[in-house]
């Protein structure tokens, strides 16, 4: 037991040193991160503006506080012969600053917060709309539109992992699984640099979508649907979970999203389409007609490596 916690230790500090994997995870939370995660969104670089602020504000008051307790207490101690005077009722003028000072810095946190909110819950002018629905223990999600949906629950190797480890109650390690309850089955693939929509629900019990990248989470409720949008900036895999106390299996129903570039998120739909029905009067023509299908297909393929070629020249 004490050599895998130790494992797991070396592997985190492995992790730390390594940039390029921490690059690759930057929206993952790491062993002893203390501070909230940037995220990779529009939104959750407000919520991050907004906690630094509050944070900030928060270390002055302390710094102050503190530094007038420790002056006041090593300067005006009883043995240099300080007298307490006990003819001390009340200041005005103290009393006017300490509530205009705090009143002040309420506002000061108020106007950014209240207008970081309200673009929040502004969902206009999304380009698409993706319908979350929470399960026990699973979710569904279903492209509006498009006629693409699908389930995505905890992935199998995970699950065995959980079974096995409720019997002989051993510690799963980051070599059993990298992402060992952070696994789904079928990812959400989300394009970049798009303004996504979501309409959240549940169907049978209160569960809330949570990714923290995305920098918020947001209840999915039976019988009602909430809003809530994203517009993903950097391309990468970006884990959460159920965050709404549903049931036994609450802590196995996490979610994956996959955020990529426009071009090949289109591509991955397409492929998600269900095939046309097929056509019963002409048995000759699909085999022609394959033939062209085929040719535009490695044409889209080929066009696509190009791009990635040119980004990577760019990059
Ligand atoms: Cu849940």
């Amino acid at each position: 037991m004490k050599a895998g916690w130790f494992k797991q230790w070396a592997a985190g500090v492995a992790v730390m040193a390594l940039p390029m994997l921490a690059q690759a995870q930057a929206a993952d939370p790491k062993p002893w991160q203390l501070n909230m995660g940037r995220g990779v969104t529009h939104l959750s670089h407000n919520a991050y503006e907004a906690h630094m602020l509050a944070l900030w504000i928060c270390v002055g008051i302390g710094i102050l506080v503190f530094g007038a307790m420790a002056v006041a207490m090593v300067k005006f101690r009883h043995s240099k012969g300080a007298k307490p005077d006990t003819s001390f009722t009340h200041s005005t003028k103290l009393e006017v600053i300490w509530t205009v000072v705090p009143v002040a810095l309420l506002v000061l946190m108020a106007f950014p917060a209240t207008s970081k909110l309200i673009n929040m819950y502004d969902t206009r002018d999304s380009e698409m709309t993706v319908k979350v629905t929470g399960f026990q223990w699973m979710w569904k999600y279903e492209y509006l539109g498009e006629g693409v949906e699908f389930t995505s629950r905890l992935d199998r190797k995970s699950d065995e992992l959980r079974q096995q480890t409720r019997q002989t109650r051993q510690t799963v390690t980051a070599e059993d699984h990298e992402h060992y309850l952070l696994d789904v089955d079928n990812v959400l693939v989300l394009p970049t640099d798009t303004k996504i929509r979501f309409v959240i629900t549940a169907d049978d019990v209160i569960h809330a979508w949570w990714v923290p990248a995305l920098g918020w989470k947001q209840d999915a409720i039976p019988g009602i649907v909430n809003e809530a949008w994203t517009q993903i900036d950097e391309p990468g895999i970006y884990r959460g979970q159920c965050a709404e106390l549903c049931g036994k299996d609450h802590g196995f129903m996490p979610i994956v999203v996959k955020a990529v570039p426009k071009d090949e998120y289109q591509q991955w739909l397409a492929a998600q389409k269900p095939a046309p029905a097929p056509v019963e009067a002409a048995p000759a023509a699909p085999a022609d007609e394959a033939a062209p299908a085929d040719a535009d297909e490695q044409n889209t393929e080929a066009t696509a490596a190009a791009d990635v070629d040119d980004a990577a020249v760019a990059g």
